[in-house]
């Protein structure tokens, strides 16, 4: 098949599942062409059928904010046309999909090219939820040709939320199990912190709803028993705040803001605990990520993570905002060495046995060739709206 996949390409989850899924699909044969403003990070350049199409905004003084969907939707029609495209995937629904609608439009006169919009949370719980943003995101969800959902939670709460009729497909996150390793040598021998010190991490775009502050909070609890360092992978509003609080408390010596990395297989291996303290995370792609490679998570209850992580199985799951519990969660793990290599080898496990890419990435070929049926035929469900459009 010819793809055309267009993300956020910075770094937040939805462009790393977008990349990686590009990624996979290309090792599988498909032609991938990415169509964005940059290069999505975690994307070499010379991957054989990846392409990669940038869209560029021009500014003129009239424009006070530049018109990225437009500029977006011209060069998805551009690209579909010249290299003949099958569909194209969008992740995260604004603009995004409201872009591709407008590509569809644009080449309808000559065949129709449908689109796929993934959801991934955020578009929903907050971009989505905005007043400003409601009509045009539920506008986008129903034409869609065809919506996926990382989780049933996210699914669920788009079905809630905006009423709409679309037959929604909960196809979740995935992570690449031969990328994703545990390296338990590695992981004593870590350079990262003082020698004979456990290591934390934690990874986000630092947004209000990871509270990132909570991270440091648990650390700060968990050092009153056992000596251990904190990796805060990524940037975002709350990382100056954060290294401010670490400040405050005089944890200068005991945390590490390492900024965006684009290779985090290599760095999650080497960390003892991974901490999410969402408010809400449809689905905690970290969490997974952490698994992969042996690193149990402390988390919480919330959104999508009981799709991934079993409390006290694979990991823990407590109420947000419960440092005390979480540190104490923390503190067990690094001092049980017999709780530590079940629980880091179930995650594994489950990491493995549901959410490797080659168990998802074959769910969404088949739901792209479902599509594309369904708009052979002129389409399948409410959510198929090929009927206002010529066909060819
Ligand atoms: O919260 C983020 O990391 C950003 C956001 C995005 O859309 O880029 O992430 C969402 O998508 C990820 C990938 O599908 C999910 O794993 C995250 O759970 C989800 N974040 C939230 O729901 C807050």
């Amino acid at each position: 098949m010819k793809v055309g996949i267009t993300c956020y390409p910075t770094y937040g989850g939805s462009g790393i599942v977008a990349t990686e899924m590009g990624l996979e699909l290309a090792n599988r044969g498909h032609a991938v062409h990415f169509i964005s403003y940059a290069n999505p990070i975690r994307l070499d350049p010379g991957i054989p059928r990846i392409h990669y199409h940038e869209v560029e905004v021009s500014t003129y003084p009239l424009f006070q904010h530049p018109p990225y969907s437009l500029a977006l939707a011209s060069r998805m029609s551009e690209v579909a046309e010249t290299y003949d495209l099958d569909l194209l995937h969008v992740h995260y629904a604004i603009p995004h999909s409201i872009s591709a609608l407008l590509a569809r439009q644009m080449l309808a006169a000559r065949r129709r090219v449908p689109f796929i919009t993934t959801l991934h949370g955020t578009d929903i719980t907050l971009v989505g939820a905005d007043r400003s943003y409601f009509p045009i995101t539920k506008f986008s969800i129903e034409q869609s040709d065809g919506v996926t959902a990382i989780s049933e939670y996210l699914k669920t709460r788009t079905l809630e939320e905006f009423h709409v009729e679309n037959d929604i497909r909960v196809i979740t996150n995935f992570v690449n199990c031969e990328m994703y390793l545990p390296d338990p040598a590695r992981r004593r021998q870590s350079h990262l912190a003082p020698e004979g010190e456990k290591v934390l991490i934690h990874l986000s775009n630092f947004r209000p709803v990871k509270r990132v502050f909570d991270c440091i909070r648990i650390l700060a609890e968990v050092r009153r028993q056992v000596p251990a360092h904190l990796l805060m992978v990524g940037d975002g509003p709350d990382c100056a705040p954060a290294q401010r609080l670490v400040r405050e408390l005089a944890l200068d010596q005991h945390v590490t803001f390492m900024g965006k990395q684009g290779h985090v297989e290599r760095l999650l291996p080497l960390a003892h605990v991974l901490l999410l303290p969402s408010e809400l995370e449809s689905f905690g792609l970290a969490a997974l990520e952490g698994m992969a490679c042996g690193v149990p998570a402390v988390a919480t209850r919330v959104g999508g993570l009981p799709e991934l992580i079993t409390h006290e199985q694979d990991g823990f799951l407590e109420p947000v905002g419960d440092i005390d519990t979480q540190a104490a969660r923390v503190v067990r793990l690094l001092t049980d060495a017999g709780l530590y290599q079940r629980i880091s080898a179930a995650a594994r496990q489950t990491a493995q046995a549901r959410f490797c890419s080659s168990l998802v990435i074959p769910r969404y070929e088949a739901y792209y060739r479902e599509v594309l049926e369904c708009t052979d035929r002129g389409g399948c469900s409410p959510s198929s709206r090929p009927k206002t459009e010529p066909r060819p």
